[in-house]
């Protein structure tokens, strides 16, 4: 491993001081954008508001029935939805019981820019999940895999507290790696990647500037 690469594993208050490159390949189909977001970080959050008006934050069941500790909303023509029944994508808002929020076009230019950046040209998300974390919240290990084209990459955006993401293989068994998720990364996974097994740790407690005490992650699939 480079030394930048072992870098991104030291503690997150020092990553803000370490030098990046534009692009860093985290695994064969894993590509990581540093700072991709972060001009149009205050446009995003700003773009998020009405989205949030008109599909409030709500912590979904699983079909387990345990309330994640993520809260969620969604954007596009589908949004990524979990109760009793199971995981699925659907174009209405089981909360409002209307259709969800158009995604604004700011929030597409960065995702299809980004995927473009990482080789996937031509990529037309028609779903994204935004996802809250407080101090505290963790996204267990798991694969996504409730959408139908699994060649299209999945493009995930970073605002707000930074985050270690873990990332593992194919198998849930398989080692996992830690990486540091930082306000304004962008990373596109495809390919083989695609169904990777991950997860976020426990985020930390801290403030930031534009999200206040928590991080925010836009996820952009192609769905249908
Ligand atoms: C790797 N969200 O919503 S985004 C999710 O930070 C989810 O909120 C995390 O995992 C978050 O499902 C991680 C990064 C991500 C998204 C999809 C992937 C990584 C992925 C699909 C395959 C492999
Ligand atoms: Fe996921």
């Amino acid at each position: 491993m480079s030394g930048r690469a072992r870098s991104r594993r030291d503690d997150l208050a020092t990553q803000s001081l370490l030098p990046r490159a534009a692009l860093e390949r985290i695994a064969d189909d894993a590509l990581l954008l540093p700072g991709a977001a972060l001009d149009a970080a205050p446009a995003l959050l700003t773009a998020l508001q009405p989205v949030i008006a008109a599909a409030p934050w709500r912590h979904m069941l699983t079909p387990g029935g345990a309330h994640m500790s993520v809260a969620m909303s969604n954007c596009g023509q589908l949004g990524w939805v979990s109760d009793r029944r199971g995981y699925r994508y659907d174009a209405v808002d089981p909360d409002t019981g209307t259709p969800w929020p158009p995604m604004p076009a700011v929030l597409r230019a960065v995702a299809e820019r980004c995927a473009a950046l990482a080789g996937f040209a031509g990529f037309k998300p028609d779903a994204c999940l935004v996802n809250r974390y407080a101090p505290g919240t963790r996204l267990s290990l798991h694969q996504d895999r409730n959408e139908q084209d699994l060649l299209a990459p999945v493009v995930s955006v970073s605002l707000g507290l930074p985050v270690r993401f873990l990332f593992g293989g194919l198998r849930r068994a398989d080692a996992v790696q830690r990486l540091a998720l930082m306000h304004g990364d962008v990373v596109v996974w495809g390919g083989r990647q695609r169904l990777a097994f991950h997860g976020v740790a426990p985020l930390a407690d801290g403030e930031h500037a534009l999200t206040g005490r928590c991080r925010i992650n836009l996820t952009f699939r192609k769905a249908l």
